[in-house]
């Protein structure tokens, strides 16, 4: 009986496999470009170093320290490009030209503003005006909250001259405060250009990304699950899955055959749905409408999506009891939301 799943599966992954390890692969191939712009002194080149754990870019106390465009990247992901900018008040800088042109091939601007200094000051916001007219990807980061009062104040200040179209994100690039918050921001922005798996790889704590995609993957299967189209939920749900196992693999960097893949979706599928409703979903009953339900197919895609996860991160075989519980969980859970 199993057997018979495994083909009619095999069959499906055949078609979209390598098209969706492409897909994946494609994306990891884009460049990413993040650029840094604010005031001399902001603490630009303070938080390029942070962000990629190593000290290159220099800093000093004295304004006026970087003095070009340079790019910084992490080790082993040369192709996320960090741009550090000279401040845009910097007399010693010769190329302000340059530097918007940055600002315009941009997947994300960080708008840098001191909170130990004038924040938003008149150049400043003469200066953001002209970045908005060409990126609108941008975060504003306000840096040093260690060494200023009433930070929520100063986030209402920046977000009311900024017509509240901007995400203000507060951060220490000194103790580190709220880096994680600043990374998982990029994170979000870069969803909609299709870079979010690029910089995903680049964070110590992957979790997060890995959670969005899981998350959005239950959503959609819910919705595959509960439209009453004629035939088979198989195709568009194992895509799904499949799409999410690939992505988690790169994630965490594990190797992933489509044997692999597909194991880990029948597998998944007969625990928890056991053999025979499994093999009503994968038949094409006409005008049958949906077969396996929009909270079964969530809490299916969950259960998997987090179970392989748990696997990845802790570099231990995939724990199907495990699966099965937590599609118990996820099916009452949904159930009663
Ligand atoms: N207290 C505090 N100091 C900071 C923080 N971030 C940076 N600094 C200090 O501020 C000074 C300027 O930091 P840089 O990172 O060189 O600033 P920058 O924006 O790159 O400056 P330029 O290259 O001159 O435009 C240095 O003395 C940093 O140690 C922070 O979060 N808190
Ligand atoms: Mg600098």
């Amino acid at each position: 009986m199993v057997k018979e799943f495994e083909e009619e599966v095999m069959h499906v992954m055949d078609n979209m496999f390598e098209n969706e390890m492409k897909k994946v692969n494609d994306m990891l191939g884009q460049e990413l470009l993040i650029s840094l712009i604010g005031e001399v002194n902001a603490g630009k080149s303070s938080t390029v170093n942070k962000i990629i754990g190593e000290n290159i870019a220099s800093t000093n106390p004295m304004p006026g320290e970087t003095v070009s465009v340079d790019p910084y990247n992490i080790r082993g992901l040369e192709n996320i490009k960090f741009m550090d900018t000279p401040g845009l008040n910097d007399p010693n800088d010769e190329n302000p030209k340059k530097t918007l042109e940055f600002v315009q091939s941009s997947d994300v601007v960080l708008f840098f503003l001191n909170a130990a200094g004038t924040v938003f000051s008149d150049s400043e916001k003469e200066k953001f005006e002209e970045i908005e007219k060409h990126n609108k990807d941008i975060l504003i980061v306000l840096n040093k909250i260690d060494a200023a009062e009433d930070i929520p104040s100063l986030v209402q200040f920046i977000k009311k001259h900024t017509k509240n179209k901007y995400k203000v994100v507060p951060i220490s690039s000194k103790t580190g405060e709220n880096l994680e918050v600043l990374k998982k921001d990029i994170l979000f922005l870069l969803e909609k250009k299709g870079k979010d798996l690029l910089f995903a790889k680049s964070m110590k704590e992957k979790s997060a990304a890995a959670n969005r995609w899981i998350i959005g993957s239950g959503v959609s299967a819910g919705v595959i699950g509960a439209s009453p189209i004629p035939g088979s939920d198989v195709i568009p749900l194992t895509s799904l899955q499949v799409g999410l196992i690939i992505r988690l693999s790169k994630l965490y960097d594990k190797p992933l055959t489509k044997k692999a893949a597909r194991d880990m979706i029948v597998i998944t599928a007969t625990q928890t749905l056991g053999h025979t409703l499994y093999r009503q979903a994968l038949k094409f009953i006409p005008g049958a409408g949906s077969v396996i339900g929009g909270t079964v197919a969530s809490a299916m895609t969950l259960a998997l999506g987090y179970g392989v996860k748990y696997a990845f991160e802790n570099n231990i075989a995939i724990d199907y009891d495990m699966i099965a519980d937590l599609f118990e969980k996820y099916k009452k859970r949904e159930k009663n939301a």
